[in-house]
Parts: C-alpha cells; sequence; structure tokens
C-alpha cells in the first residue's frame, strides 16, 4: 500500500536525532519485531522493559543487537512503573506499550506523567481516497468524555496539527447529523464545541459541527444536503463522539478502507505510543515517527519559547 503523506513525515523523523524509547513488557515477538524496524530506520533507540531472559532471546531472534539496553522487570505492572520512572529521569523520550493490557500500563502514566489537563489518543490515518493526512480523537483512551473533557482532547489534536506543520487545521466535530437535536446528545456537545471555538475556548483551528461523517469528508455531500460549512471535505481532525464510535470509524476505515494508522497518546510529558495486540509492523513504526516527529516539535518550540502552556 502506498502512503505518500506518510512518506513524508518519516523522512522528517529520519532527519531528527533517534528518540530514545522505552518498550513496556517488549518480551513478545510482534513488539520486538517493531523494535527491530525502528532501530534499523534509526528512528529510535529502544531501551527493553521487562523479562530479561526472555527478551534476550527473541531480540536475538529478529536482530536485536545485544548492545540494546534490557531494564529487568517481573511483573507487568512494574515494566509500567519503570518505563514511567524512565521518563521522569529524563531517561527516555517516549513510551510504547508492549504486551500487556491498556489499564495496566495507562494507571501509571495518568499518575506519573499527565502534564495537560487531558491524555487523549489520535490515530492518524492516510486513506488512499483522501488527500490529507485524518487525525480521529479519541478512538482508544477516553471512554465517554463530557463536553469540556471533549474540549480538551480536541485542542490536544490541535496543538498536535500544530508541532506537525499544519497551522489552522479544520476539525469537525462528528455526530449521525448535522442539525441540533436533544435527543441525540453528541450533536448538542458539538455546536457548544463550535461556539467555544468561535468564542476563543478553543484555539488554533476551524471548528465545524455537529458535522455526520459524509458532509465533513466530503463537499458534495454536504452540498447536496445544503450545509455551507468551512470544514467539508477538508477536514483535518474528527472529534468522535465517544470511544466506540471513535474505534469503529478507525478500524473500519483500516480493515475495508485500506486506511494506514499510526497513534499516539497526547498531554503526557512525552509522546506515548499505545500500541494493540493486532497492529500490524508498519503502524507501530509509523507510530514512532510521530512520536519523534512530536518529541523534537515540542523541544523547538519550547525553545523557541512559544509553546502553549
Ligand atoms: N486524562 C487525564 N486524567 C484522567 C484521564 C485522562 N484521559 N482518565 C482518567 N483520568 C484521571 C481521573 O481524573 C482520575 O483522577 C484518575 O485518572 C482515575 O480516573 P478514572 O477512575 O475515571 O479512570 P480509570 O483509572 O478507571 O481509567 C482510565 C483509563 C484510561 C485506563 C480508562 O479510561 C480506559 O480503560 N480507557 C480505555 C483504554 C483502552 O482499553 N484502550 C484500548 C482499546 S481501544
Amino acid at each position: 500500500m502506498s502512503t505518500p503523506l506518510f512518506d513524508t513525515l518519516v523522512a522528517r523523523a529520519r532527519a531528527l536525532a533517534p528518540l530514545s524509547l522505552a518498550i513496556v513488557d517488549a518480551g513478545e515477538r510482534t513488539v520486538l519485531e517493531s523494535v527491530a524496524l525502528v532501530l534499523q530506520e534509526k528512528i529510535a533507540d529502544p531501551l527493553l522493559i521487562g523479562d530479561p531472559d526472555r527478551i534476550r532471546q527473541i531480540a536475538r531472534e529478529v536482530g536485536i543487537p545485544d548492545s540494546i539496553p534490557i531494564i529487568p522487570a517481573s511483573t507487568t505492572e512494574e515494566s509500567a512503573r519503570e518505563g514511567v520512572r524512565l521518563v521522569a529521569e529524563g531517561r527516555a523520550q517516549g513510551l510504547m506499550k508492549g504486551h500487556l493490557h491498556s489499564d495496566t500500563f495507562l494507571h501509571p502514566v495518568l499518575e506519573g506523567l499527565r502534564e495537560k489537563k487531558r491524555l487523549s489518543h489520535v490515530f492518524l490515518a492516510e486513506i488512499p481516497t483522501y488527500g490529507r493526512l485524518l487525525a480521529i480523537t479519541d478512538a482508544a483512551m477516553n471512554i465517554a468524555p463530557d463536553l469540556m473533557a471533549k474540549a480538551e482532547i480536541l485542542q490536544n489534536a490541535i496543538d498536535m496539527a500544530h508541532t506537525l506543520g499544519n497551522p489552522r487545521p479544520k476539525a469537525a466535530v462528528l455526530s449521525a447529523v448535522e442539525m441540533v437535536n436533544p435527543l441525540i446528545a453528541s450533536t448538542i456537545d458539538a455546536a457548544c464545541l463550535s461556539k467555544m471555538a468561535d468564542r476563543g475556548q478553543i484555539s488554533g483551528a476551524v471548528v465545524d459541527g455537529p458535522l455526520a461523517f459524509d458532509n465533513a469528508i466530503s463537499r458534495e455531500a454536504a452540498r447536496t444536503k445544503e450545509i455551507e460549512s468551512p470544514v467539508s471535505g477538508e477536514a483535518d481532525i474528527l472529534l468522535v463522539p465517544d470511544l466506540v464510535s471513535g474505534n469503529i470509524l478507525a478500524k473500519d476505515l483500516e480493515y475495508l478502507a485500506g486506511g494506514t494508522l499510526a497513534g499516539v497518546i497526547l498531554g503526557a510529558r512525552v509522546p506515548v505510543i499505545l500500541t494493540s495486540r493486532s497492529d500490524p509492523p508498519r503502524s507501530r513504526f509509523l507510530s514512532a515517527c510521530l512520536a519523534t516527529l512530536l518529541f523534537h516539535g515540542r523541544m523547538s518550540a519550547r525553545a523557541a519559547g512559544g509553546e502553549r502552556p
């Protein structure tokens, strides 16, 4: 599958110093295959956390050199705590979930690495039929966000777009319809979020909603329905109503529409990669590239004194 938009991101990540990336509970083949890929492509310098014997054995099988450090941890909980500690001590610039449950991984991250008020996940998708990278949020962390949580999730995605070089992304707040309907709560949230953007409570993007998926993605569909929206057909960000609908959307794009997905958790001290066991190695690799770009982008913004507080 050709991914010209992601290829540009990969080229930009390759030009940066490799990210020091801690892999939590790394002793599993698909996890270490992805590590081998990021190492080979010089995107990241991994720190492997987990059972040293198991990690060393699989690491050798997949071609990871013995020089790569292993930090021993005897349980998945200890692995996650070690990962957070490495970041807190400045030894890791990014964190990647290995072979453990999401909540075991996320609890210490929430406790120890929260920087912004809200941590949220964003998928970045390249779909052959859509000419721009599409950020879908939050389809993996916040289960049923309320209005203020949605505002924070949206702001995280907007900040990410800025870091990646899009100074004014277009964000569609999704629901099933484009009219406010009190029986569909997500339409009310979407209308409020649009107004919050008008009033500067959400900043740095053109925000419109409620929009149904077709009107967000296709100007033609919006025209047919006589909807005037500055976002229609040009959405960079899709804010989904909740984790379930967002997750179905993202996986639908991946499995039925030939989409390629990367993903990262935003709002922590460093980018956090939340992999799923079924993720192909390329998705994990692209997520590591995204994490590298976000880490270095933030460092540059900080150095220039321009980072959002
Ligand atoms: N950002 C900031 N703080 C948070 C967040 C967040 N996203 N989530 C919870 N908190 C804080 C709360 O304010 C509270 O102080 C504390 O953390 C505990 O909050 P709870 O009890 O509501 O949250 P938890 O601990 O029950 O769950 C947090 C998880 C992220 C683990 C939970 O939301 C979850 O399981 N999400 C889905 C993860 C998943 O399975 N993803 C993969 C499938 S797609």
